[in-house]
């Protein structure tokens, strides 16, 4: 008998891979968080029934929510992740020289504990004396902390559905504003132009009242709904075209897919989400 996990969105789509071996299955006090094996995929963490990351795909994802903002801030020193319990993020981060603190507020430590047993190789750099991990709302942070501005700030959220929905929501982008340094840089997953467009169109709308600079960018990842993702870089300082040579040197030596060529083609514009914007 083969056992199949489908992430069904819309009720009428669903992407299912086939399951050799599960890992962990727990419920938080926000979540359901399940790990399973997979034959396509390696291992995949799942929140809600939805995919969130998997050892083939994650570099994707979260090479693409880091570098551009990480190569184009003015300075890349104070990092601050909101989300990204698997480490994925803090880990693409972490790989910037620049970086001198980083801290990530993630509400559920069930995530990162059942991440730390499990997907070792995403969050391989939970070690990292440069990095800070607090187990808070993400959302109370930014609108509330006193602590010194970041350089960059990323968001590592889940879809806009359940517990993940404030992370779209215009207030948490006002509190990340407020929390970011005026030549700051915020980059955030801002799910796919195809199949949530509310969504996409909406997230751009809303970091427009608030940013000078708006620009959505496009890559792959598989596992994703459609396949076809977006994150949206905003600041009111920068130009998301305009990387540090040095910096996206250092980085693309080490990267699988992120280099200069995908920077500044990542943000072309298809036409029918350029006539939309
Ligand atoms: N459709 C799922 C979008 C999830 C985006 N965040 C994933 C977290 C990976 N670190």
């Amino acid at each position: 008998m083969s056992l199949w996990y489908d992430e069904t969105f819309r009720d009428n789509t669903r992407l299912g891979l086939r399951v050799t071996r599960t890992l962990y299955s727990g419920k938080s006090d926000y979540q359901k968080v399940e790990i399973f094996e997979t034959e396509a995929f390696g291992r995949v963490l799942a929140i809600d029934g939805v995919f969130m990351t998997s050892e083939r795909d994650e570099f994707l994802y979260h090479e693409m929510l880091v570098h551009p903002a990480m190569t184009t801030a003015k300075q890349a020193k104070r990092v601050l992740v909101i989300g990204g319990g698997d480490g994925g993020t803090v880990r693409e981060v972490l790989r910037h020289k620049s970086a001198d603190s980083v801290l990530m507020i993630e509400i559920d430590q069930q995530v990162v504990e059942a991440c730390k047993e499990h997907l070792p190789t995403i969050g391989s750099a939970w070690t990292d004396p440069r990095l800070e991990v607090r187990f808070a709302d993400g959302i109370d942070y930014v609108k509330t902390s006193n602590d010194p501005p970041f350089d960059v700030i990323l968001i590592d959220g889940t879809d806009p559905i359940g517990p993940g929905e404030v992370l779209f929501d215009i207030d948490f982008y006002r509190g990340c504003k407020r929390m970011l340094a005026p030549h700051g840089v915020l980059a955030l997953q801002s799910e796919t132009p195809l199949l949530f467009e509310e969504a996409f169109f909406e997230t751009q709308r809303k970091l427009k009242t608030l940013f000078e600079h708006v620009h959505p960018y496009f890559g792959p990842v598989p596992i994703y709904a459609s396949g076809y993702w977006s994150w949206t870089w905003a600041s009111d300082a920068a130009n998301p075209i305009d990387a540090d040579a040095s910096r996206v040197e250092q980085i693309s030596a080490g990267t699988r897919y992120y280099n200069s060529d995908i920077h500044r083609s990542a943000f072309a514009l298809p036409n029918y989400v350029r006539e939309k914007l």
